[in-house]
């Protein structure tokens, strides 16, 4: 029997990268596992040749034209279909690995937990990759979900993740994020959704293309969702996903 495993990636202008995250997915390894791969290219408005590497590549394509990657993401969500078990999200810039991806789907595969997310700051940062001051601004976020949240994650901005299915059909409908908070908002929704989430290692690259992001700004907007969230919570506290018996244990350790 083979599981679907559904990758999304978020593109907005990345004609220098995306052809190599597309390549670089394992495909032979994944359907070695049984998994069936389906990739999804999540186009924001670009006005570059990222649609068209993409398709070249027999990938499907669909485009969002709400700016910002918030919206391109959720776009995705809705894009899953509905017998995929595992959900990837990357960048479409190469900084991020997909042949590391692997390390990713093994803990969900394994029943471990039900989110893993890839951490830079916990792995190997390129030269040129994640500049100094990113940097110190991501430990200073992660230092605050890990205290105020308790959430078990070494790297909050990290725009490498996977799931289980489930776990995207219960969080999608409370995200809000528009833009570059969206990995806070998910981080700290997840975490009072009670899900199980860890950190593996990954590799940082230089990225292919220009950048998008400003610091200032989103670095502001991820600030103000941190805050929000702070006061969030489930309206529905009933979900379907399975919980291995370690979320009852784990909830002792960390109540909040
Ligand atoms: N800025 C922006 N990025 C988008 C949008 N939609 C999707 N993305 C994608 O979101 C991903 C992350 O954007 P990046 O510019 O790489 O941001 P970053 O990874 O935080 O920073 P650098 O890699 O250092 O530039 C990329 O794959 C973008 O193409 C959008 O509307 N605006
Ligand atoms: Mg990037």
């Amino acid at each position: 029997m083979y599981n679907k495993l559904t990758i999304l990636i978020p593109c907005y202008n990345e004609e220098k990268g995306i052809g190599r995250v597309i390549d670089g997915v394992p495909l032979q390894l994944l359907k070695r596992l049984r998994l069936k791969t389906e990739i999804i290219v999540i186009n924001n408005n670009s006005t570059d040749k990222t649609a068209q590497i993409a398709l070249e590549k027999k990938v499907r394509v669909i485009d969002e034209v709400k700016k910002g990657k918030g919206h391109a993401i959720i776009a995705g969500f809705n894009a899953v279909s509905m017998d995929t078990t595992y959900i990837v999200m990357l960048d479409g810039d190469n900084t991020y690995k997909s042949k590391e991806i692997l390390r990713l789907i093994e803990p969900l595969m394994n029943d471990f937990c039900h989110v893993v997310i890839g951490s830079r700051l916990g792995g190997k940062m390129r030269k040129n990759s994640l500049k100094v001051q990113n940097r110190i601004v991501n430990w200073g976020y992660t230092f605050l979900v890990r205290y105020f949240y308790q959430a078990n994650v070494t790297d909050v901005l990290s725009g490498y993740f996977a799931w289980r299915k489930e776990v995207i059909d219960d969080l999608k409908k409370y995200l809000d994020a528009e833009g570059f908070e969206i990995e806070m908002d998910m981080i700290t929704k997840m975490k009072r959704l009670g899900y199980l989430m860890y950190s593996v290692p990954i590799t940082y690259d230089e990225r292919a293309g220009e950048t998008k992001i400003s610091a200032l700004s989103d670095g502001i907007r991820v600030l103000r969702t941190f805050f929000k969230n702070l006061n969030w919570s489930p309206k529905k506290k009933k979900r379907n996903v399975p919980t291995f018996g370690l979320e009852r244990i784990y909830s002792i350790f960390n109540s909040n």
